[in-house]
């Protein structure tokens, strides 16, 4: 995996529109009641100009609640990279105008930077975990994804993209799509490196966000992985900010969640500095594979519907 600069003045990647996405932005699942707070620290004592948020989430109030306080306090919405989800029980055509119009109001914002289909399957609203038997209905990928042009076309959303496709997925989409995709937001750390996934996106253009690039609460332990520890302990680094590091060497921006202060500022100092080469090869080797993400709780239902296993999920791709 060949390594990718990340421009020193703009901390940022370049989309297809033409638009920039900041290199690290900040996660806000689970983040609970601390997100109007970890919000605003990030903005304003951080330094941080993307958020990524979602309607899934329930934080989207607080967190519009602290980019106001944030525009108040003298930041420039233009400056600001605001990014959120349409959830699953939204993906017909006709509610995906309704449900940006909510997230909008929601955030207190006029437009959205990146608006993303969260995940590529259709559930039926008040859908069980796991889910029983027609809570998961068609989803017509195509008439969503004009709806999502739409709201380009009216300026309503800068960018608009996709997260936890798969490669077959992906083919469908550029099958149809007049405007392409300039994001593709996915699972990516040194423990689910998710290669293949990433090389179709750069082959086409789109740019990839990693998400959960520590692991995820709960997830895989990557802070006290040896190697990763062993090199955060060589360069003076944090482990936090080694995964950072290694995220945006890939060619991909990523979004930590954080609701500690310290550590929301500590995620963010990941400029200036450069894993080595044999280091970061040796984090891109890492042999136990596996995603932590893996919908099976959201979508799996073993004995009846259309997803049996992790495996139907994911189209048997992995
Ligand atoms: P992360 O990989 O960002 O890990 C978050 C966990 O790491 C939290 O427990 C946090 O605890 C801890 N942490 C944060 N910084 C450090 C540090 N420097 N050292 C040690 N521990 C640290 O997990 P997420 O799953 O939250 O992923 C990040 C974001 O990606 C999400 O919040 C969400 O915005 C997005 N996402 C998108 C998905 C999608 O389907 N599109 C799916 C999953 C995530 P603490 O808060 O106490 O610091
Ligand atoms: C269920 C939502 C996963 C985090 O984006």
């Amino acid at each position: 995996m060949a390594q990718l600069k990340v421009s020193r003045e703009e901390k940022g990647f370049g989309l297809r529109s033409g638009h920039r996405i900041p290199a690290v932005g900040l996660g806000t699942w689970r983040a609970g009641s601390q997100a109007s707070d970890s919000v605003f620290t990030a903005i304003l004592q951080a330094g941080y100009r993307h958020i990524d948020t979602a309607w899934q989430y329930g934080v989207q109030e607080e967190v519009g609640h602290s980019i106001q306080a944030a525009l108040q306090a003298g930041i420039e919405r233009k400056d600001l990279f605001v990014t959120s989800k349409i959830w699953c029980t939204e993906l017909s055509p006709d509610r995906v105008r309704p449900a940006l119009m909510n997230t909008l109001q929601e955030l207190k914002l006029d437009y959205l930077d990146l608006y993303l289909i969260h995940w590529p399957f259709r559930l039926k609203e008040g859908a069980d975990r796991p889910p029983k038997a027609g809570d998961i209905l068609d989803f017509d990928m195509e008439g969503v994804w004009r709806e999502m042009e739409n709201l380009v076309k009216d300026k309503l959303v800068r960018d608009i993209g996709i997260c936890n496709f798969t490669l077959s997925k992906l083919n469908k989409l550029l099958s149809f799509a007049q405007i392409m995709p300039s994001v593709c937001q996915m699972e990516m750390h040194p423990g689910w490196r998710n290669d293949k996934i990433l090389e179709a996106c750069k082959r086409n253009g789109i740019h990839v966000t990693a998400y959960s690039p520590l692991g995820s609460q709960e997830g895989r332990d990557l802070i006290h992985d040896p190697l990763v520890q062993m090199i955060a302990g060589k360069l003076n680094k944090s482990p936090g900010q080694v995964l950072v590091k290694w995220a945006i060497q890939r060619g991909t921006s990523v979004i930590p969640k954080s609701g500690n202060p310290d550590r929301i500022k500590e995620n963010i100092m990941v400029f200036d500095w450069e894993i080595p080469e044999q280091d970061f090869q040796a984090l891109c080797h890492i042999t136990d594979q596996k995603r932590v993400l893996d919908g099976e709780e959201l979508f799996v239902n073993k004995a009846e519907g259309p997803f049996r296993s992790v495996a139907d999920v994911w189209d048997h791709e992995d």
